[in-house]
């Protein structure tokens, strides 16, 4: 139970509900965010409603206010948890992460911001020079992350389009030597189209305010790619596209960024690089193809040639690779020139693949000024981590694609691990405790998480044999797949199967009832996704470039055209893979969990949508993780931190004991109060079965201490 709250502010955490009802637990939950208590505990795990509006609670006061203590002594927050996972990595060496889960919109890259501010603000007392050097870039880092990887869609404003999980390493002092950073699939589709109402990623209309670099924008009159037809498809002009939501500077975010990347170590001709590398993207959607007769040309040759130019190559080299694909026929090699078509999607693969290049290469670039050096665990002793989990929350949009299947698998795997790891968590505890233990359900979302992973039978499975098939694949053919193979399963279905279900388009649609809810998936661009092809030509043409930066991005321009290639992994593949490694990790590590809840869908701070938020408690088993916290045990202590905390309440134990050792103090303490009956004393903590002990235990507490205090005053004033 955490201290200095009032009830006036409804219960702290979760299991010290009455009753133990979705209900009660709604109410509770619309209370404190009503009081603005944002953070509410269900045991060790944070709940979090997005505020909409700034607290004053990440302060430097705030932050002294937790630093050591223990969860329980202080209001929920996101600091306690990070000090959590930071003591129980310090204390008993182990690697700890920090989970943050959520809708999108719901807080988490915020949350993610604040706890490694919190990270950042207790360790190296010393001030170590080197520690702070990479305090400043971790810190650092994800203002220029979220230029790249983050866009405004119709959730939020600045919502993260890729994964991200960071790694902090700690020395055997516990101060921050290094970092890493994994980033997973970047949802590259954007760059060449939003939704209405969207925008592309933040890094294009950074560089088309600053005046500085939008040189490269726009060149002349004719080529000016400030408005392209990838970030302005609606026509709304980029200006108007920067004011359609205030909460947005591009211009001051411009500077952040490019001091942020100073800072980190970009050099300036990689600075320009990134520039160009932009610029070229915006021009491309600017360029046309028509044919005339047999010939495919592009109708605005003006853009090649500012093109070459961005790319320091030939505008001929350019102008060829956009039209012409070159291919190996036995021992020839022949240009065959491409369709109006052809061409069309080869410069939208283009550009996508510059784009996520280049995203990729700038993480690569600060895991190389980030990671640990010169460490010497032999020296120093083993160098722990605390892992930081922030990745794109469950979607439902008007339209959902591949890339929303991809971020959903994601969450449901997320919610897996959350599922196992919070039962076998405690089941550990009792087990390293010796205390028996009760088995409660859960809704298993292991079925969803087979569905689209199994080998064969998954809908990645059928995706990926789709693409296989020689001739021309269509995602129709794709959804046929699903649907004979699929034809039974509780969670999928489509028009072919549930035929009066008239909010499925028949070829086009499958629904999926995820953990989260239901979401229809329209199958049309899987296929090309998921294959994600972009022609040879286009990596030779990036490699050849005079520009030693770029050629860096692109290292396998290098192959010949007769160089037999690996047919590459695909797309669907790739995230997979990489899902189970994250996992896998995630999963040796001791977790933290932040679940975070989005109140409405309008960013109000004053609305709490009752329906909404229900959907999303229910969703995330937060209910459940009360009933499995509260058939255990509700609170669990360690016999010394127990003894400080209410010695004073029991005659055997204030001042002194004369027990031979804490435990038994802390037995005979209990025993003395008649709490026996609902306590468990385990071989280093002792476990209360009810909230109502901890209540009791803290009201003898606060009277005592009220007593004491009494008691001193009167010993000052002299009239004792
Ligand atoms: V997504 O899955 O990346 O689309 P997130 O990351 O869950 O999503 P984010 O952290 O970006 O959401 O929060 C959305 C917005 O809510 C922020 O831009 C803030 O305006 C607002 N927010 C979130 N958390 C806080 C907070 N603790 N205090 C104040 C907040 N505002
Ligand atoms: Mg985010």
């Amino acid at each position: 139970m955490a201290e200095h709250e009032s009830l006036e502010f409804g219960k702290a955490d979760f299991v010290l509900l009455d009753n133990v009802s979705l209900e009660e637990f709604m109410a509770n939950l619309k209370l404190r965010f009503e009081k603005g208590r944002i953070y509410t505990y269900i045991g060790e795990v944070v709940v979090s409603v997005n505020p909409y509006r700034a607290m004053n609670i990440y302060g430097r006061d705030t932050i002294e206010q937790y630093k050591g203590r223990e969860l329980y002594e202080r209001p929920p927050h996101l600091f306690a948890i990070a000090d959590a996972a930071y003591k129980a990595m310090k204390r008993r060496n182990k690697d700890t992460c920090i989970v943050i889960s959520g809708e999108s919109g719901a807080g988490k890259t915020e949350a993610s911001k604040y706890i490694m501010q919190y990270i950042a603000a207790i360790t190296n007392p010393g001030q170590r020079a080197e520690v702070e050097r990479v305090k400043n870039m971790l810190l650092k880092s994800n203002c220029v992350l979220e230029a790249f990887g983050n866009a405004k869609t119709n959730r939020n404003d600045n919502s993260s389009r890729f994964g991200k999980y960071m790694d902090i390493n700690f020395d055997f002092k516990g101060d921050p030597i290094g970092g890493h950073i994994n980033n997973y699939l970047l949802e590259k589709s954007r760059v060449i189209f939003q939704q209405e109402g969207e925008r592309s990623f933040h890094s294009f209309y950074q560089v088309c305010v600053c005046v500085c670099v939008s040189v490269y924008v726009c060149v002349t009159r004719q080529t000016d790619a400030t408005i392209s037809w990838y970030t302005d498809q609606m026509g709304r002009g980029s200006v108007t596209v920067l004011i359609i939501k205030s909460s947005i500077d591009d211009g001051a975010d411009f500077k952040a960024v490019a001091d942020a990347m100073k800072v980190i170590g970009f050099t300036a001709d990689e600075l320009q690089t990134v520039y160009k590398v932009l610029a070229t993207i915006l021009h491309l959607g600017n360029l046309t193809f028509g044919v005339d007769g047999d010939t495919t040309l592009i109708e605005n040759s003006k853009v090649v040639a500012v093109i070459g130019d961005l790319l320091a190559t030939k505008e001929e080299n350019v102008e060829k690779a956009l039209l012409y694909r070159t291919v190996a026929t036995g021992r020839d090699v022949i240009d065959k020139q491409h369709t109006a078509q052809e061409a069309s999607y080869g410069r939208d693969a283009l550009a996508k693949a510059m784009y996520e290049r280049m995203f990729c290469w700038i993480v690569g670039r600060i895991n190389d000024v980030i990671e640990v050096k010169n460490y010497d665990a032999k020296v120093h002793g083993k160098n722990t981590v605390i892992g930081v989990l922030d990745i794109y929350g469950f979607e439902i949009f008007q339209n959902n694609s591949f890339e929303q299947f991809c971020i959903n698998y994601c969450n449901e795997k997320l919610q897996q691990l959350f599922i196992q790891l919070v039962l076998r968590q405690e089941q550990e505890e009792y087990q390293r405790e010796g205390i028996p233990w009760k088995h409660i359900d859960f809704f298993n979302n292991q079925i969803i998480v087979d569905l689209v992973e199994l080998q064969h039978k998954g809908i990645f499975s059928v995706l990926d044999e789709a693409c296989m098939n020689v001739g021309k694949v269509t995602d129709k053919v794709f959804l046929q797949g699903l649907n004979s193979k699929l034809v039974n399963h509780a969670h999928y279905t489509s028009r072919k199967l549930s035929p009066t279900d008239k909010s499925l388009e028949f070829d086009r649609d499958f629904r999926v009832r995820h953990y989260a809810g239901n979401v229809v998936y329209s199958v049309v661009g899987f296929i090309d996704k998921n294959k994600d092809t972009l022609f040879q030509d286009f990596k030779r043409l990036l490699y050849n470039s005079s520009n030693p930066v770029l050629k860096v991005m692109w290292p396998e321009g290098k192959l010949r055209i007769t160089e037999v290639t690996k047919r590459p992994l695909t797309a669907a593949t790739l995230f997979k893979n990489s899902m189970i490694a994250l996992v896998e990790n995630l999963a040796c590590k001791e977790p933290y969990y932040v679940r975070c809840i989005k109140p409405n869908d309008v960013k109000s701070p004053l609305l709490f949508e009752h329906e909404r938020c229900r959907h999303q408690v229910e969703y995330l088993g937060l209910l459940e993780n009360v009933r499995v916290r509260r058939a255990g045990f509700a609170n669990r202590q360690e016999y010394p931190r127990f003894l400080q905390r209410y010695k004073m309440i029991s005659e055997f134990t204030w001042p002194n004991h004369d027990l031979p050792s804490e435990k038994e103090a802390v037995k005979k303490l209990l025993q003395g109060c008649g709490f026996e009956q609902d306590v468990a004393y385990g071989k280093t903590k002792v476990f209360i079965r009810t909230p109502r002990t901890l209540f009791c235990l803290e009201e003898q507490r606060t009277e005592m201490v009220g007593r004491i205090v009494l008691f001193l005053q009167k010993v000052w004033r002299g009239t004792i």
